[in-house]
């Protein structure tokens, strides 16, 4: 099991870590059940970017519970902290299903969506947890080692690693790393949950505080509350009518 100083080593030098075995293979396939179960139904992507034959699960939280303990997980938190200060939440968590047949999503920086100039300190950090093996043939994530320095996109012949990684496994990588799906080549389906955080002071990509309604939240973990949006970024960023947004679910 790799230590936070050992993580964040990596996400200085190659823009993203993989760490395997974080969770037992035997649990990763039974989330992976739970998040067909969900996805079932769901249409596949409605453009290049989400993908064809690719579905994805969105407002998670409001959805199951399946991911809570993953999300909370002290490897990740400890390294977040480290990368992105203590005061950061969750931005756009997504279940990843590339199915049969999908191409490979074009290379893109996670942070790209937030128009501040560089240079700039990370911004966003992923983690993309697997629930199959991600292998090169089933569409696991390329991502371009070093290319969180890059300031243009990588020419096409920069070195790329496609991050294959038992279920069970995670990779953690920072929003400046040029990254993308790979293409499925196999006759199944390829399921990740890329959870996604940014720093507090962004707008969350995802809105938690309108998909998970006020009875949910009273049921989590308060730091997965905090994570949510139920926090302030200080000294009063995010405040509720002058107040903790906290206080708000205690009335
Ligand atoms: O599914 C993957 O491997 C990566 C997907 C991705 O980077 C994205 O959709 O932003």
């Amino acid at each position: 099991m790799e230590t936070v100083d050992e993580v964040v080593q990596r996400l200085d030098a190659d823009g993203y870590a993989i760490v395997e075995g974080l969770i037992p293979r035997d649990e990763a396939l039974a989330i992976g059940v739970e998040l067909r179960r969900l996805l079932d139904g769901v249409p596949e992507g409605r453009n290049f970017f989400e993908g064809f034959h690719t579905r994805r699960l969105y407002a998670i939280y409001a959805k199951t519970r399946i991911l809570d303990s993953l999300t909370l997980h002290p490897l990740v938190l400890g390294s977040l902290e480290r990368v992105l200060g203590p005061h950061f939440q969750l931005s756009g968590p997504t279940g990843i299903e590339i199915g049969p047949g999908e191409e490979q999503q074009i290379l893109h920086r996670d942070e790209d969506i937030y128009p501040v100039p560089r240079p700039h300190p990370q911004l966003v950090t992923n983690v993309m947890w697997a629930f199959d093996d991600f292998t090169e043939a089933n569409g696991a994530t390329r991502v371009i080692p070093g290319s969180q320095h890059m300031v243009e996109q990588p020419p096409d012949d920069a070195p790329m690693v496609f991050a294959e990684m038992p279920a069970g496994s995670a990779m953690i990588y920072v929003g400046s790393v040029w990254h993308g799906g790979g293409a499925n080549t196999t006759g199944r389906t390829r399921l990740g949950a890329a959870i996604e955080y940014a720093v507090g002071w962004l707008r969350q990509q995802e809105n938690h505080l309108v998909s998970v309604t006020p009875d949910i939240m009273r049921t989590l973990p308060k730091r997965l509350r905090e994570l949510l949006g139920y926090n302030i970024y200080p000294p009063f960023v995010g405040y509720v009518d002058g107040r903790h947004p906290e206080r708000v679910l205690e009335t």
